[in-house]
């Protein structure tokens, strides 16, 4: 096994760092590493224990350097699927996951994971994200999300069919390693909306915008010690911006700024008139009003950089430096309001960690 070296090293970093966290005792970790190598000589990889996967998810998301969330990284629920070899089998493992982070609206952060690329028979998720509105291209321009154009696309090419609207919700498609893809309708009811309303601005609630309350990763890959999950789902709950800033604002996404500034009789004819920066503020508005009206879980900005200086003052106490891409933590909207522009941070990567992996697509 060529790899073997570069993974003992892998491991032994992540072994010792984890136990050393955990609490456990120099022995125990001079003793599982010493197993670990005899099943690296044997098999060429090793498995995770519960607790280490466990632990492990947990240090990759505070590891995640683009991530503002970051505060709660203890708090993350794993799932183990490991085990599962089979399409149908997953795609319920999916739905439950679904079911549990979202929780009816009280969001609980947690993650899936499935067995690694080194297992006999591993999982890619085509999706980017579980839940996603389908894009099509037509005469009239583009309808729904121009996010899922490419996905949308292979959907239809692999025989599905959504019903046309802005808001159709793509099925999840699932390879197992091997074999063709195979995709799957998001159950009836399982996925929580949010109509989008505004609280003194009923023309909002009359462009008949939604979103889905919980964001659910879906592409990237988590590495603990050497070891890769290329199917690790995770989910924690929305900042406000991520919707009423980019989702929703962007000119090559929903594009709503526009038709918001007309409801606010805005001059959108004159960029000094800062109709942008002003319908932007309002759908931001929308979007925080909606969710908590609906009962769901969301951050507005100001909270989540408070909640991230908290994290890098608590990484500082327990003896380690928060790492973090600034031009990722500061939000979209009003970035110069919140502390983290004032605040320098270095974006070391460490691991355990989520990467970016090629699409399967
Ligand atoms: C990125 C917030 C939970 C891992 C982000 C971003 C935000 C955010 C605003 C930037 C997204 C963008 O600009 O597109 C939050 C909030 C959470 C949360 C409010 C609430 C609990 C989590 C969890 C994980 C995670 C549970 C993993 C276990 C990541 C990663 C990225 C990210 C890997 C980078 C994504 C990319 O590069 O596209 N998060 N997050 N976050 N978050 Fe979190
Ligand atoms: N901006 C994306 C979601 C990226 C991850 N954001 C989170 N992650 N909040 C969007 O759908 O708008 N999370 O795990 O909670």
């Amino acid at each position: 096994e060529t790899l073997q070296p570069h993974k003992a090293a892998e491991a032994e970093r992540f072994i010792y760092a984890c136990y050393e966290e955990m609490g456990r005792s120099r022995e125990e970790a001079d003793a599982r590493m010493a197993e670990i190598r005899r099943e690296l000589e044997k098999t060429g990889t090793y498995v995770h224990t519960k607790e280490e996967l466990e632990h492990g998810a947990r240090m990759a998301w505070r590891n995640s350097n683009r991530c503002i969330g970051r505060l709660l990284w203890q708090t993350l629920d794993v799932f183990d699927a490991r085990s599962i070899t089979d399409e149908q089998e997953a795609a319920e493992t999916l739905f439950r996951h679904i079911r549990y982070a979202t929780n009816g609206g009280k969001v609980r952060s947690a993650i899936t994971i499935f067995a690694p690329d080194t297992a006999e028979r591993s999982m890619r998720i085509w999706n980017h994200q579980l839940t996603r509105y389908a894009g099509y291209a037509t005469d009239r321009g583009i309808v729904g999300d121009p996010a899922s154009l490419a996905l949308t696309r292979i959907c239809e090419r692999l025989g599905w069919r959504g019903a046309g609207t802005p808001f159709d919700l793509l099925p999840v498609v699932l390879q197992m390693s091997g074999r063709p893809p195979v995709w799957f309708e998001l159950p009836e009811g399982l996925v929580l909306e949010v109509p989008i309303e505004h609280p003194d601005i009923p023309g909002i609630a009359e462009m008949n915008v939604k979103w889905y309350a919980v964001p659910f990763i879906s592409d990237m890959a988590l590495e603990i010690g050497g070891v890769t999950y290329r199917a690790a789902p995770f989910n924690g709950w929305y900042m406000g911006t991520e919707i009423g800033a980019r989702n929703l604002a962007d000119a090559n996404r929903y594009n709503l700024l526009p038709a918001v500034a007309r409801l606010m009789g805005l001059n959108t004819s004159a960029n000094a008139s800062l109709w942008k920066d002003r319908a932007l503020v309002e759908l931001n508005v929308a979007v925080l009003h909606s969710y908590r009206k609906a009962g769901v879980t969301i951050v507005d900005h100001h909270t989540a950089a408070e909640q991230f200086m908290t994290f890098v003052k608590h990484e500082k106490e327990s003896g380690r430096e928060a790492t973090g891409r600034w031009s990722w933590l500061i939000p979209p909207l009003s970035p110069s309001v919140t502390p983290i522009w004032h605040e320098r941070i270095e974006d070391r990567m460490n691991t355990p960690n989520f990467l970016y992996q090629p699409k399967p697509y």
